[in-house]
């Protein structure tokens, strides 16, 4: 795109705006203040650098599609997520999973894992100037393969996993030490039964317990902020998850921990960006898992859909842009990968840049006098307002491609890089 021409644009979206009182410098300030954590996993299928490598599965969680160009190695993944960065404006942080640790070809299994698997990931993110955040992997293990960890009713399994989530936190809580910025751990387990089950509270009762367990050892907030992510179904856990929505809410509350909302995770008819402003009376920070379910919890790419622009637009409004952290999870392995990360970090950015160009005072004040249809007319013609004029100036000011250039970069790195690995 023509620079000239995004600056020309970029002043008269920055006038019209200004029409309805907002302020787009101000609102590109704010955006840039927000890092979005880039879930590592969508660089290679959610597969992992396990030896010998896990094979993904349990509680529901699927790739489809073969598109050539994966991760398959530590560099393969650093080089991905770096050619993704250096596409997107603003700056980002990476969500690493247990099984994508620097494990040297040697078998560590998930309740040996240390600190030293992951220093050179530390390393990496110093050197860039980024922040991690972590997740335990509770599935894709043989441990895992009868649906029950954390809530297992078999001790050793039980046991298995509590060591494996208590020495993520320490790695967690190490990355953040080093990388001077809390490190989010994020706890997602796959428990949960495809058939009706009798006995849910067992199951639950020990959840509880086990995380009870985890959170025993205690380290800094500046170092380590605790999440526990819910979620309704999965395929093969249709009828009961023991970390429902219910549960975690309760449990998070309780304990002070982080809640993460995946927005795949709640009936497709719920909206998670009503849940938004409860939580917030209750706990400290939120974390979001932005997704696309088409169906079911499907993980398709991120797109500026309604359901990210409410989920944005509600935190704006609460003005909880500080306690909300947002994360990506979603995994399709039928299209490039690097793309998949650039569209979707990319249609988050803009669902907050839409939002944080709304006229909430004024839209506030008719609320406030009962003028309903003076609200919703307001609403309505934000919606064609020029985002894309501004989104594309804060592209221009970051150095990164801005409107459609970035298709044919990530071409090109397909073409170079991503078809030449075996
Ligand atoms: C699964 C959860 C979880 C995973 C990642 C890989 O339904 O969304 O967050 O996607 O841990
Ligand atoms: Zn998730």
């Amino acid at each position: 795109m023509n620079k000239k021409k995004i600056f020309q644009l970029y002043n008269c979206a920055k006038e019209e705006y200004a029409r309805v009182g907002v302020d787009t410098e101000t609102a590109l300030k704010k955006l840039d203040k927000i890092q979005i954590s880039l879930h590592c996993w969508q660089t290679d299928d959610v597969g992992g650098f396990e030896m010998p490598d896990a094979v993904l599965g349990g509680g529901g969680i699927q790739t489809t599609g073969n598109y050539p160009g994966k991760a398959c190695s530590i560099d393969h993944l650093r080089s991905d997520i770096e050619k993704v960065m250096s596409l997107l404006p603003g700056k980002q942080r990476l969500s690493l999973h247990a099984i994508y640790g620097d494990f040297n070809g040697k078998k560590v299994d998930r309740d040996q894992i240390e600190v030293k698997h992951f220093q050179s990931w530390i390393d990496w993110a110093k050197k860039l100037g980024i922040a991690l955040d972590f997740n335990p992997t509770c599935f894709s293990h043989p441990l895992a393969n009868d649906g029950y960890t954390l809530s297992s009713k078999n001790e050793k399994v039980r046991r298995f996993w509590i060591e494996h989530n208590r020495r993520c936190r320490t790695i967690a809580a190490e990355m953040g030490k080093q990388l001077g910025t809390p490190c989010i751990n994020n706890i997602w387990i796959p428990d949960g039964s495809k058939d009706v089950p009798v006995d849910r509270y067992t199951h639950r009762k020990l959840l509880m317990e086990s995380l009870d367990e985890i959170f025993r050892d205690e380290y800094p907030l500046k170092y380590l902020k605790d999440s526990v992510e819910c979620k309704l179904f999965g395929i093969g856990s249709e009828a009961m998850v023991v970390g429902s929505a219910e549960f975690y809410f309760g449990y998070g509350i309780k304990n002070r921990k982080l809640i993460t909302l995946d927005n795949g995770h709640f009936h497709p008819t719920e909206q998670v960006a009503d849940k938004i402003s409860s939580l917030l009376l209750y706990v400290d920070e939120l974390m979001l898992h932005l997704t696309r379910g088409v169906r079911w919890d499907s993980d398709h790419v991120v797109i500026f859909n309604d359901e990210i622009q409410s989920i944005a637009h509600e935190i704006v409004r609460c003005n909880a842009l500080e306690r909300v952290n947002v994360g990506l999870d979603y995994f399709d392995a039928s299209l490039n990968r690097i793309g998949a990360y650039v569209v979707g970090t990319r249609a988050a950015q803009l669902a907050f840049l839409n939002a944080l160009l709304e006229p909430v005072d004024e839209l506030r004040n008719h609320e406030e006098y009962g003028r309903f249809f003076e609200r919703l007319a307001l609403m309505e013609v934000m919606k064609t307002k020029p985002l894309g004029a501004v989104y594309d100036y804060y592209c221009l000011v970051n150095n990164v491609p801005a409107g459609e250039d970035y298709i044919d970069e990530i071409r090109r790195y397909e073409k170079d890089v991503l078809l030449k690995r075996k």
